[in-house]
């Protein structure tokens, strides 16, 4: 059997937060993990999710490129994983040309089987913006339940997946405008042809989670409609069809095809650029999506159905989705910068605290609370008094008593042999546990394991036994350090940091899950060290209040535009200035090259009034200049400054001083 494990591939607008991490990722990595020191053929593949609304939005606020954007926090989103213990296979991206040409390969494939049609549709648009207003563009009430706040894709309140032009009393998210209705060719995946197939391969699913049945069931007895892939927009894939110029792939068309591409990604770095096909192609492989709830349609529904229409790729076997991670007794909210940053709580505490309250806390069947309170004490409580202090006081003990010579295994007891068969069950029980996608009862069998070390610890009282029965005092240590030992494994998965100091203080080389049922013990200790570092309480006031305050350190990806103080308003330098002559840039309707006068020196700047205002028509006028902005290069002609004009669609006024003044004043 092969495994073909991913993550839902991440947004790039925005890092990563611990909502993300409870969902998809760390359920995912500890199953990976598992799988790997099983000794499965198993490949972990994820990427960056490029395109979309989300990203463009995001772009726009932020003033720069969607590539710019992307470009930025890829980066970042893949160095929290890492730091974060999360091992992809390959960590991808979706604005690689290589998922370009796979994306548009698939597309090609499927409409050559005749599962896409063109049509004419009526879109929003938004005439002072001059763009259709595609999925996130616009906000409205939803016909189904009447948030206001709904989006032109889906409304997040009751999960309705929506076409824009459903939404009732739709507005511009970027202008608030009230768009109007053009015409406008859009091309179908022909989805209602595949209710049939899909009904079927659903039905085989039986042992998938009933979150996610329940939610597939709805959808098909609600019928599946024909979607529109394609959205007018310059961000994107480019639809491969001469008739569909300016157009590019719907993100949620291109996005689950990256689990291909990255695929094929991983194979190339590998120089074995055919390696993919292994697993892609192959009926043995398990296809196993780790995804929040939010799309669980996405995943069961539309890609399976995408896949049939391709009909050369394996279909997912299992969707193990994960419902939400509240913070703090309320929903977590980026766009509210209400939020747990991956990379701000690595700055401040270690990885494994927070691997293992997420893992024995996940929402694998209902929405879950995270509050510091709990991190605080699973932290103490848990990682410090019972699994820290189990490894500890053993490991004291040997150095103490044995000069770190550990005791080999020599008769048995009731006890001994007791303590071993349930620690063997455990380990059985792990496992049932981990592949059955139960990670968070997983987590609490890991904690019981070193639980019960402490107990038969406590019962068997070694500090006694040493002068009083020493036979038996080396049996209970020779116990302790096999349980270690096994502990050491079935760490891994969930606290691989640990897991490897665990691996130093026993001299443990590289070993397997199946080791952990009986599991080799050196006969000396190696370097030890306090395994959990104990957490003051003030860490949960502190933390918590950071989160109601949205502080600084939550800023992240704030969406909205914020006020400015008028400390940074006095950076701007505004100085009233005399145009002295203007001409037009050639090749340009909008531009003009100005020469202005600022009492002091002379300066070129590039303004886009032309298609308001002729050369003629400005020379002499004292205008509104920004001076001290970055000098920029516009079609070739350098610019000193900005113009200030008020724009409102096509019409443009100069702003101009109510009488003259000399020129060089300043603006305040
Ligand atoms: N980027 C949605 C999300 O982050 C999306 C997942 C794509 S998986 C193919 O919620
Ligand atoms: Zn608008």
């Amino acid at each position: 059997m092969k495994l073909l494990v991913t993550s839902a591939l991440p947004y790039a607008n925005g890092e990563i937060h611990l909502g993300h991490l409870a969902g998809a990722y760390l359920p995912a990595d500890i199953y990976v993990k598992y799988h790997r020191l099983k000794g499965t053929d198993v490949i972990f593949i994820c990427g960056s999710d490029e395109h979309g609304v989300p990203i463009t939005i995001a772009a726009q606020r932020a003033g720069i490129s969607p590539k710019e954007l992307v470009d930025y926090y890829h980066p970042l989103i893949k160095q929290s994983f890492e730091k974060f213990g999360i091992e992809f296979d390959n960590y991808s991206r979706t604005s690689l040309s290589l998922h370009y040409q796979t994306v548009q390969n698939f597309f090609l494939q499927i409409y050559r089987r005749g599962f896409i049609t063109p049509k004419t549709t009526s879109q929003l648009y938004c005439p002072r913006c001059k763009m259709f207003l595609a999925d996130r563009y616009v906000e409205g009430a939803c016909p189904s339940c009447g948030n206001n706040e709904a989006r032109g894709d889906q409304c997040e309140q009751c999960g309705k997946w929506l076409e824009p032009f459903e939404l009732i009393d739709p507005r511009c998210k970027i202008c608030g405008m009230t768009p109007e209705r053009r015409e406008t060719v859009h091309w179908f995946f022909r989805l209602s042809q595949f209710e049939t197939n899909l009904r079927t391969w659903l039905a085989s699913k039986t042992h998938w989670k009933p979150n996610v049945m329940r939610f597939c069931e709805g959808w098909l007895k609600r019928g599946l409609v024909d979607r529109p892939i394609t959205r007018d927009l310059s961000w994107g894939v480019p639809v491969p069809l001469p008739e569909a110029k300016g157009k590019v792939f719907y993100v949620w068309f291109d996005a689950p095809i990256g689990y291909i591409s990255a695929t094929q990604d991983w194979a190339e770095s590998l120089g074995k650029p055919d390696l993919w096909k292994d697993y892609w192609f192959n009926p043995q492989t398990k296809l196993v999506h780790f995804i929040g709830k939010d799309n669980i349609v996405f995943h069961a529904i539309v890609w399976p159905a995408m896949l049939m229409a391709h009909d050369e790729f394996i279909l997912p076997s299992e969707i193990p989705a994960n419902e939400f991670l509240n913070l703090e007794g309320a929903k977590l909210s980026t766009s509210r910068n209400r939020a747990i940053w991956l990379s701000d709580y690595l700055s401040q505490y270690p990885p494994d605290p927070l691997r293992y309250a997420l893992a024995i806390n996940l929402p694998e069947n209902r929405d879950v609370d995270f509050t510091w309170a709990d991190f605080h004490s699973r932290n103490n409580n848990e990682l410090a008094d019972i699994l820290g202090n189990f490894i500890n006081r053993v490991a004291v003990f040997i150095k103490r008593y044995y000069c770190g010579k550990i005791p080999q295994l020599t008769g048995t007891d009731p006890d001994s042999e007791n303590v071993i068969k349930m620690a063997q069950e455990i380990v059985l029980r792990i496992e049932g546990l981990i592949e059955g996608f139960q990670i968070k009862d997983a987590a609490r069998e890991m904690m019981n394991l070193a639980a019960i070390g402490n107990r038969y610890f406590d019962h068997s009282a070694p500090w006694r036994t040493f002068s009083a029965d020493r036979a038996q005092c080396d049996r209970t240590m020779a116990v302790c350090a096999r349980l270690i030992s096994m502990l050491e494994i079935i760490t891994y998965p969930f606290l691989p940091f640990t897991s490897r100091k665990i691996a130093k203080m026993l001299h443990l080389g590289k070993r397997s899950w199946h080791d952990a049922l009986n599991p080799v013990v050196p006969s000396e200790l190696g370097e030890t060290e306090i395994l959990f570092q104990k957490l003051p309480e003030e860490i949960i006031i502190q933390e918590r209040s950071k989160l109601e305050s949205g502080s600084d350190n939550n800023v992240k990806n704030k969406k909205e535009p914020s006020m400015i103080s008028i400390e940074e308003f006095k950076k701007i330098d505004l100085r009233v200035a005399l145009v002295k002559s203007a001409e037009r840039i050639p090749g340009t309707s909008k531009l003009l090259k100005l020469i202005i006068d600022l009492g002091k020196e002379e300066r070129q700047i590039v303004a886009g009034i032309g298609e308001a205002y002729s050369p003629e028509a400005v020379v002499g006028k004292q205008v509104v200049v920004v001076v001290n902005l970055q000098p920029a290069t516009i079609r070739g002609v350098e610019s000193f400054g900005m113009l200030l004009a008020a724009v409102d669609g096509k019409q443009v006024a100069l702003i101009r001083p109510d009488q003259d003044v000399t020129p060089g004043t300043t603006v305040t």
